[in-house]
């Protein structure tokens, strides 16, 4: 794949639209997306398709509405032959699968640990594709609402959730430093439809930013290892991405419309509520799930 330092076709990516006319001409030949058909797969495969010839779609259940240029792989990400044969012949990845919540340890270290082990071991002996890892804000859930931090602050994981993430930031730093893979390690805050409660007000992460920032992570000649708060132009913010200008990604989204709205129809949570104290929300609040209890 050729890179350029052109700013991305931003345009192509602006909605769910069909692939055909679509394709970028720099694009990859094949782009593996991780949990295709979870709720962020979901809403990204349509708006990445024009980033390769062939989008290989991984997830633990069957995918059943594959497209024109959209191939499926079932696999299990704690299951390392299986992670080898979806990571093989892929140019780029982007790694959305694993567990997106809390649960007990068993729940996160097989998907979350596991996998991500499997799936570096992978991208190290297959050609060392580079990769957008799924991070999330619940790695540095326990800062306060009240503090504005970049991607220089030290973690604060929210539960083992937020434990796994900060992991899997880890493992991508030390493949990198030690054998070169690219890995942008993206902090999403909440990608809904809209933001739906006044955390988010600060959180939210449009589909359509999000995919941009994909779109940017491939088409920078040199990514390196960066860590990047997932958020879209929001007025209230605790996340800088300041370290981060030179990528050249610029949110375009907002939660502002919803402000009005959120006011009006929710209830203020109490001020030493999880959810306006702690940038993870609620999360902070969650106990620590056993399997014998
Ligand atoms: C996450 O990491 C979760 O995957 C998602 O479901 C949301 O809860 C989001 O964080 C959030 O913090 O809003």
């Amino acid at each position: 794949m050729k890179r350029t330092q052109q700013a991305p076709a931003l345009d192509t990516l602006g909605g769910a639209q069909p692939y055909a006319g679509n394709k970028r001409e720099d694009a990859m030949k094949r782009l593996l997306i991780t949990g295709a058909a979870g709720r962020l797969g979901s809403v990204l495969r349509p708006r990445l398709a024009p980033l390769a010839d062939v989008v290989r779609l991984a997830d633990r259940v069957d995918i059943a509405d594959a497209g024109p240029n959209e191939e499926v792989v079932r696999c299990e990400m704690d299951d390392p032959v299986a992670v080898d044969a979806m990571v093989e012949g892929c140019d780029g990845i982007v790694h959305l699968g694993g567990r997106p919540n809390e649960g007990t340890w068993e729940q996160i270290r097989a998907p979350n640990i596991d996998g991500v082990v499997h799936l570096y071991e992978a991208a190290r002996r297959f050609g060392s594709p580079r990769i957008v890892f799924a991070s999330s804000n619940h790695a540095t859930g326990f800062y306060r609402q009240d503090e504005r931090i970049d991607n220089r602050a030290l973690p604060r994981p929210d539960g083992y959730y937020g434990v796994s993430k900060v992991f899997g930031e880890m493992l991508a730093r030390m493949y990198h430093d030690k054998f070169g893979i690219e890995t942008a390690c993206v902090r999403i805050g909440s990608v809904f439809p809209e933001p739906v409660n006044h955390r988010m007000l600060a959180s939210w992460l449009s589909a359509d930013d999000f995919a941009a920032l994909i779109a940017r992570v491939f088409d920078v000649p040199l990514l390196g290892c960066p860590v990047i708060y997932g958020m879209s132009d929001n007025a209230t913010t605790w996340w800088d991405n300041a370290q981060v200008d030179w990528l050249g990604w610029q949110p375009r989204d907002t939660s502002e419309p919803w402000r009005a709205e959120i006011d009006r129809t929710q209830e203020r949570p109490a001020p030493d509520a999880p959810d306006v104290v702690w940038q993870g929300g609620r999360f902070t609040a969650l106990p620590i799930y056993r399997e014998d209890e």
